[in-house]
C-alpha cells in the first residue's frame, strides 16, 4: 500500500490511491477478506480528496472520489434494458419443486440425477442491471417493468459494492451485469439506530432501506445508506464469449471483481435442490443479509436455451420461497421504552406467538407517527412479522376483529422511568423524555457526556468507571459525582473486580488503587471550575452542541436569564430556531431539571458569569445598531450577538431612531441612508475596540 511519504509525482500518486482504494473495496466487498482497516480506508481516501482538489486535471470519472453523490437530478431518465430483465416463477411447495424438475426432464428428455443446478439464496432488495463498457461502468438502470428502467447511474456509483471499473483482462466490449442491491441487516440496524438518536426517519425494513436509497434523486442521500450488491446473471454481452455455464460466469464475473453471494453453490436433482432449500432456511437467520427463499437455475446455457420462456419468466429457473414469518396475535397494551438519548419508543406488548420460530411477546411500532398509520389500539388483532434477526414490528391491524371501545392510543404524558415530561416537538417523529439529567434510563449517557472532555472534562471518568458507579449504587444523579470519595471509588473498584473474577487491584498493589482513586477525586474537584458555555453543553440538552452552548452564553450571560427566556426570545440567539428553542424550553421547565442544576451549584460548580446579562443595564442598552457590509474579522451573526449582549438591538434597516451604523466593506444603501439621516456611522475598528473595551 503507498503510504503518505511516498514522493512521487502527483499523478502516479493518484494512480497508486485509486488503485488501493479499489483494492480494498474488492476485498471487502468480493473476497469478503479486508486487509486495511476503516480508517486506513478513510485516510487514503482523504488523501485522494485533498490531491484532486490540488490537481483538478487529474480527476477522472471513475474515480473512488466521485462514489460520494453527485449533484441532485430532476428525475431519473428511462433507459431501454439491451435484454429484458426477467421475472421468476415462483414456488412455495417442495411439490412445486418437483413438478418444475419434472417438465425440464422432460422437454430435455434427461433423468434427473444428469440434472445440473447452480443454486442461488434469494436476495430480498432491488434487481439491477449494471453496463460496463470496455471494463468501465457507464449505466446502472433498476429493473422496472423489465424492459425499461430508470438509469439510477449516479445512486449506484455510491456504492462501493459496484466497480467503476472491472479488474483483469479481456473484458467484453459490451455487459450487462444483472444483480441485486441490498442492505446488510447489521448496516440496516446502525443506520436505525443512529436516525432513532437524531430524531430522523427510520427504515422500516432493509428491503425498503435498498429500494427507497436507489430511488432518491439526491446521490449524496444514497452515499450516506450503507449499500451492498450481488451479481447472479447476465443480460446482453459483445465482444466476447462467456463460459457455458452459469456458475462458471458467476466465477468470471468475480475475477472480474464483482461480488458474487458466497452462498451460491452447485446441486445435483431434486433432491440436492430441497437439502439446499433446507440449509439455507435453517442459516437464514444468521446470514448478514436478508433473503426470502432460493433460486434454483439450470447451470448448462444449452439446456436453459432449449427451455426457453413461458411469458416473462425462464423455464430453467426457478424461486422456491420461504414461508411468510408472519403471524396473528392480540395486543395487550401499548407501552414505550425510553432509550439511552431520551426517546420514547412505543411497543406492543402482545399475547405471545411463535413467529419463525420464535416466541415473541412484544414488537416496536417505531413511534408515533407509525402507530397513528397502523391505527393500532390495545385489544386489537394485529399481524406481526419477523424478518431475520431484526425486531419483530407490527404489520397491519385486522379491523374485523377490533373489540367494541378500542381506544386510540396517545402518547403518555410522563415518563414511566422518572415521571419528567414527554414533550415532541414540532416538526420531529420522535417524543423525549426531557428528565435528561434525572432520568434512570438516561443516566449513563448524562454522565458520560456530563464528563466528556469538551464538557466538564473529568479526566479519567470514562465510560467504564460511570457503568460501574452506577451498577455500584454509587452515583444516582450527576451532582452525586461531587459527593463521591477516595473510599468511595476504592469500594467500586473492588467491587468491579470481584465482579469480573481480577483479583482485587486494591488488595494487591494498594498504592496503584489508591493513587488512581485520588486522581479521580482530585480531577473532579477540578472540573468544578467551568465556564458557562461548557455548563450548558454538559447538561446535554437534546441539539444543544458546543456551538448553541456558546451562541447561548454570549447572548445570555448568565445561567439564570436563560432558564427564565422564553422559546420566542430563545430564537433570537443566532444558531437557534424554533425546534432547539423548544428543546431548550422544555429541558428546563422540568422542574427535575433544574433541581439537578441546583444541586450541582450548591456542590460547588460555579463559572465566571460574563459581566452579567448585559441587555438591560450594558453599555448600549436602549441603542438600535445597524450592519451593513461585510466585517473582515467577524461574521455577521457573530457581530450581532455581541452587540447584543452589551445590550443593543441589532436592526435589519436605517431610520432615524437608528443609535448607528456599523459600516464593513462593500456597504451599499443603508451606509447612504445613514449618511442622508445624519446617523453616527462606525467601521469595523471602532466596533472591535468598543467589544474588547468590554471583554466581548
Ligand atoms: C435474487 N433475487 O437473488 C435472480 N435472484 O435470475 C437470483 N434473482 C434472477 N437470481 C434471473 N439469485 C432473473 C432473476
Amino acid at each position: 500500500m503507498p503510504t503518505k511519504q511516498d514522493g512521487r509525482p502527483p499523478k502516479q500518486r493518484v494512480a497508486g490511491l485509486r488503485a488501493a482504494i479499489e483494492d480494498a473495496n474488492y476485498r471487502y466487498y468480493v473476497l469478503d477478506d479486508p486487509d486495511i482497516s476503516d480508517a486506513e480506508y478513510d485516510s487514503l481516501m482523504r488523501e485522494l480528496e485533498a490531491l484532486e482538489d490540488a490537481h483538478p486535471e487529474l480527476a477522472t470519472p471513475d474515480s473512488p472520489t466521485r462514489r460520494v453523490g453527485a449533484r441532485a437530478t430532476g428525475g431519473f431518465a428511462e433507459v431501454r434494458h439491451a435484454m429484458a430483465m426477467l421475472s421468476l416463477s415462483n414456488a412455495f411447495s417442495d411439490e412445486e419443486v418437483a413438478g418444475f424438475v419434472r417438465r425440464i426432464e422432460q422437454m430435455l428428455g434427461l433423468t434427473d440425477p444428469e440434472l445440473a443446478f447452480s443454486v442461488e439464496p434469494k436476495l430480498d432488495g432491488l434487481a439491477i442491471s449494471l453496463r460496463y463498457e470496455a471494463g468501465a461502468f457507464v449505466q446502472g438502470a433498476t429493473r422496472g417493468d423489465g424492459t425499461v428502467g430508470e438509469d439510477v447511474t449516479a445512486n449506484l456509483c455510491t456504492i462501493r459494492a459496484i466497480p467503476l471499473k472491472l479488474r483483469g483482462s479481456h473484458h467484453p466490449k459490451v455487459i450487462e451485469v444483472r444483480g441485486e442491491v441490498y442492505m446488510p441487516k447489521a448496516a440496516f440496524e446502525v443506520f436505525n439506530e443512529r436516525a432513532r438518536e437524531r430524531g430522523e426517519r427510520t427504515l422500516a425494513n432493509p428491503r425498503n432501506g435498498a429500494a427507497g436509497s436507489l430511488r432518491q434523486l439526491d446521490p449524496g442521500v444514497t452515499a450516506r445508506r450503507p449499500l451492498a450488491f450481488y451479481a447472479y446473471a447476465v443480460g446482453e454481452v459483445q465482444g466476447a464469449s462467456l463460459p457455458d455455464t452459469h456458475s462458471a460466469t458467476l466465477a468470471q464475473l468475480r475475477r472480474w471483481g464483482l461480488p458474487v453471494s458466497p452462498q451460491v453453490e452447485h446441486a445435483q436433482g431434486l433432491q440436492g435442490l430441497l437439502d439446499y432449500y433446507r440449509r439455507m432456511g435453517d442459516q437464514r437467520d444468521s446470514l448478514p443479509y436478508e433473503i426470502d427463499g432460493v433460486v434454483y437455475k439450470l447451470d448448462r446455457y444449452d439446456q436453459q436455451n432449449e427451455m426457453g420462456y413461458v411469458s416473462r419468466a425462464p423455464r430453467w429457473a426457478l424461486a422456491h420461497k420461504f414461508p411468510a414469518q408472519e403471524r396473528s396475535t392480540v395486543v395487550e397494551s401499548i407501552e414505550i421504552n425510553i432509550g439511552r438519548t431520551g426517546a420514547a419508543t412505543p411497543f406492543a406488548v402482545m399475547q405471545p406467538v411463535q413467529v419463525g420460530g420464535v416466541t415473541v411477546t412484544k414488537a416496536t411500532l417505531h413511534n408515533i407517527d407509525q402507530v397513528a398509520r397502523l391505527d393500532v389500539r390495545a385489544g386489537d388483532t394485529v399481524i406481526v412479522r419477523r424478518a431475520g434477526d431484526v425486531i419483530p414490528e407490527v404489520v397491519r391491524v385486522n379491523l374485523e376483529r377490533r373489540p367494541r371501545g378500542a381506544k386510540p392510543w396517545h402518547m403518555p404524558s410522563h415518563c414511566p422511568v422518572c415521571g419528567s415530561a414527554i414533550v415532541r416537538e414540532e416538526g420531529e417523529s420522535v417524543a423525549r423524555c426531557t428528565g435528561g439529567l434525572v432520568c434512570a434510563a438516561q443516566r449513563k449517557e448524562a454522565i458520560v457526556h456530563f464528563a466528556s472532555r469538551r464538557a466538564l472534562d473529568i479526566d479519567g471518568l470514562g465510560d467504564r468507571n460511570i457503568e460501574d458507579l452506577i451498577a455500584f449504587d454509587c452515583v444516582h444523579s450527576i451532582a452525586d459525582l461531587y459527593a463521591l470519595t477516595l473510599d468511595d471509588f476504592l469500594r467500586m473498584k473492588r467491587l468491579a473486580d470481584e465482579r469480573d473474577g481480577r483479583t482485587p487491584e486494591v488488595a494487591k498493589k494498594g498504592k496503584v488503587a489508591t493513587r488512581w482513586a485520588e486522581k479521580l477525586v482530585d480531577a473532579i474537584e477540578a472540573s468544578k471550575d467551568t465556564t458557562l458555555e461548557r455548563f450548558l453543553y454538559a447538561l446535554g440538552i437534546p441539539e444543544v452542541g458546543e456551538a448553541t452552548a456558546k451562541a447561548l452564553a454570549r447572548h445570555f450571560g448568565s445561567l439564570d436569564a436563560l432558564m427564565d427566556a422564553g422559546e420566542a426570545e430563545l430564537t433570537e440567539v443566532s444558531d437557534v430556531g424554533p425546534i432547539v428553542a423548544g428543546h431548550i424550553a422544555a429541558f428546563f421547565a422540568e422542574h427535575r431539571n433544574r433541581g439537578a442544576i441546583a444541586a450541582l451549584r450548591k456542590a460547588g460548580v460555579h463559572w465566571q458569569e460574563s459581566s452579567a446579562r448585559l441587555a438591560a443595564g450594558g453599555p448600549l442598552a436602549g441603542q438600535t445598531v445597524v450592519l451593513t457590509g461585510t466585517l473582515a474579522s467577524l461574521g455577521r451573526e457573530e457581530a450581532k450577538d455581541r452587540l447584543e449582549a452589551l445590550g443593543a438591538k441589532v436592526a435589519g434597516s436605517v431610520s432615524k431612531k437608528t443609535s448607528f451604523v456599523v459600516a464593513g466593506e462593500a456597504a451599499g444603501s443603508k451606509l447612504d441612508k445613514a449618511q442622508s439621516l445624519g446617523v453616527e456611522i462606525w467601521d469595523e475598528a471602532k466596533l472591535l475596540a468598543l467589544l474588547k473595551a468590554h471583554g466581548h
